[in-house]
């Protein structure tokens, strides 16, 4: 073997171990979260109703936070803060065997997820505005992809987008 060949293996080498490390220790950090979160057993998040966005008042008819990740069995509340608001799963938004939501508006309501995958909701009355919403439940790939394709109305189509942009980089931690 000649040197400079030894020397290209050795780099070579070098440089999979550099990239190996990250993955494995985010392998550990994954897996001690979820192991964490098994141990706690479920939870209830929230989502509030608003009429404007605590960090963006330009931002009218919001979900906060739009978009939620996770453990399957775990509940989310929907929080009636401001009024005329509701949630319900929009139609092809959710994967197969889960059942679908509607909440009176100006109601607080609770709905346990159990089934993995991706969720999509909207406010009735406000749809057409872009109050619209992404559930993340466990592996949230299973129906991602459908979920994403389905159409949105109005402003909700831009708003969805930049939801499943941000689910993108979430699923991708
Ligand atoms: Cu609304």
């Amino acid at each position: 073997m000649t040197q400079s060949r030894r020397d290209a293996l050795k780099l070579m080498g070098a440089a999979a171990a550099t990239a190996a490390l990250p993955s494995t220790l985010m392998a550990d950090s994954h897996e001690a979260k979820t192991e964490e979160a098994a141990a706690e057993g479920p939870v209830t998040h929230e989502v509030l109703m608003l009429n404007r966005h605590p960090d963006d008042k330009k931002k009218r008819e919001v979900f906060v936070p739009a978009v939620l990740k996770i453990n399957p069995g775990d509940t989310v509340k929907f929080v009636s803060v401001d009024k005329g608001h509701n949630s319900l799963s929009t139609k092809g938004m959710i994967p197969e065997g889960a059942e679908m939501w509607k909440s009176k508006i100006n109601k607080d309501f609770e709905v346990t997820l159990d089934v993995e995958g991706t969720y999509g909701y909207n406010c009735q009355p406000h749809q057409s505005l872009g109050m619209v919403g992404l559930i993340l439940v466990g592996d949230a790939s299973v129906n991602f992809e459908e979920a994403k394709g389905v159409k949105q109305r109005g402003k909700a189509k831009k708003v969805m987008a930049g939801l499943f942009e941000e689910a993108e980089a979430m699923m991708a931690e």
